[in-house]
């Protein structure tokens, strides 16, 4: 996946000093990663299993109070601007909606909130699959909620987050994009237990990349194809009998002939919750052809059994695993388009990507161009290189000395390390 280089900052220091070209006020300036995940997709919704790590591209939100009623907001990468009211949620369906949403949100749960100038610019890229629109809430939850004075936990953070995509955007998402922008941990996946929230960290062998492979079609989760599965998955745990798919098993669906699609879409649930824990076995054991294995069942999966897969992806998960070096590939996210996410020998990682970018044929010029070149994204162990989620509040003086950037600077690079077990409670 290639993002072209960008025109503007994606530094937290640099995004508060480019605040002064638009807004005045001393802005505070936020930080949150988009995310992979492994496996274990179309999960979380169903109570089951999710093994996600946080990626080196984040959304950074710079914040000030303006003392009025309206959130003026500048998007450095869709070089747009807006004016929201802050007295009433007005669906834009843009993303106008995601900043709206957290403030509704945020005020509905009873935080305080107040007006804000906001800059903001990421480089995740959008409708790809790795969680743009999480990056951008959890940012913004940490932004306003530092305008106002206020502060919660990190698990909260993630749930005000979760709700806004729900209640505001209308897609009826699970918990785990959000919980991975703010809990991710440097060279490390979290397999999250959505029922109970408890999360367990994994590394990723040092000999293992990832490659994020865009298709070039764009997905979009408010297009209802996303909420129809959730549907579905309900409905089967429903005449199951059961509080939620994680609960059922091989047996339960041979006993109970589900009609289709539904025997379909919980054959998947139940397989691919398996699938992830295997997997995350798979890992820790360094055992990368195993987990390869599993990431073309889980492929299979999406396309035959949850049909959430289309042909470019299809295409383009085939020639990843067939190419040198690559153990296993599969769409990622929400489906319907988006990235193929392909793990390989990070030795080999270059020369495939360049074969496979050769070999796929996108669907438009735009996207031709998206994968003329390797990207710092698809070059090499990414996730190792990634830098610290969710910094506390760092206020961005533009008179700053020199000796207090470069420790901010420091703090803000620094990643947590180390593997830790523990939960993650709703607030
Ligand atoms: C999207 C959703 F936001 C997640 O909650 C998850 O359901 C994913 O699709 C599919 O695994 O990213």
């Amino acid at each position: 996946m290639v993002t072209p280089q960008s025109a503007f900052p994606l530094d937290p220091l640099g995004l508060g000093a480019g605040f002064a070209q638009y807004f005045s006020g001393r802005p505070l300036v936020f930080r949150a990663p988009g995310r992979i995940n492994l496996i274990g997709e179309h999960t979380d919704y169903c109570d089951g299993f999710v093994l996600p790590a946080a990626i080196n591209r984040h959304c950074l939100v710079a914040v000030a109070g303006n003392d009025q009623a309206v959130l003026r907001v500048r998007a450095l990468n869709l070089e747009t601007q807006a004016e929201i009211s802050c007295t009433q949620f007005v669906r834009s369906g843009d993303w106008r909606d995601y900043v709206a949403g957290v403030f509704f949100a945020l005020q509905g749960a009873g935080f305080p909130v107040v007006g804000c100038d906001l800059l903001i610019a990421s480089d995740v890229p959008m409708g790809a699959g790795v969680s743009s629109s999480a990056a951008l809430e959890v940012a913004l939850v940490q932004a306003f909620l530092a305008a106002a004075g206020a502060a919660t936990s990190q698990s909260a953070i993630a749930s005000l987050a979760r709700e806004a995509e729900r209640a505001f955007v209308g897609v009826p998402c699970g918990p785990m994009d959000q919980f991975i922008s703010v809990h991710g941990q440097a060279g490390h996946a979290l397999l999250l237990d959505c029922r109970n929230m408890e999360a367990r960290a994994a590394a990723i062998p040092a000999e293992a990349a990832f490659l994020v492979v865009d298709s070039g079609v764009k997905h979009k989760l408010t297009d209802g194809g996303y909420a129809q599965r959730r549907a579905d998955c309900e409905e089967a745990a429903r005449r199951l009998g059961l509080a939620a798919l994680r609960d059922a098993d091989e047996a339960m669906l041979a006993r109970a002939q589900l009609p289709p699609p539904l025997d379909k879409r919980a054959r998947h649930v139940v397989r691919e919750n398996a699938r992830c824990l295997a997997g995350v076995a798979a890992l820790e054991a360094g055992d990368l052809a195993g987990f390869g294995a599993l990431m073309r069942q889980s492929h299979e999966s999406l396309a035959h059994d949850f049909a959430v897969t289309c042909a470019e992806t299809d295409s383009l998960a085939q020639i990843c695993a067939q190419t040198p070096g690559v153990f296993g590939a599969r769409q990622m996210g929400g489906g319907f388009g988006g990235a193929v996410l392909a793990l390989v020998d990070a030795l080999a990682a270059e020369a495939a990507l360049a074969q496979i970018c050769a070999r796929y044929q996108p669907p438009g010029a735009r996207t031709r161009k998206a994968l003329s070149a390797p990207s710092p994204m698809a070059r090499g162990r990414f996730c190792h290189e990634q830098r610290r989620t969710a910094p506390p509040p760092q206020p961005v003086d533009r008179g700053m000395d020199a000796g207090l950037a470069a420790s901010l600077a420091k703090t803000l690079a620094g990643g947590r390390g180390g593997a830790r077990a523990r939960k993650f409670a709703d607030p």
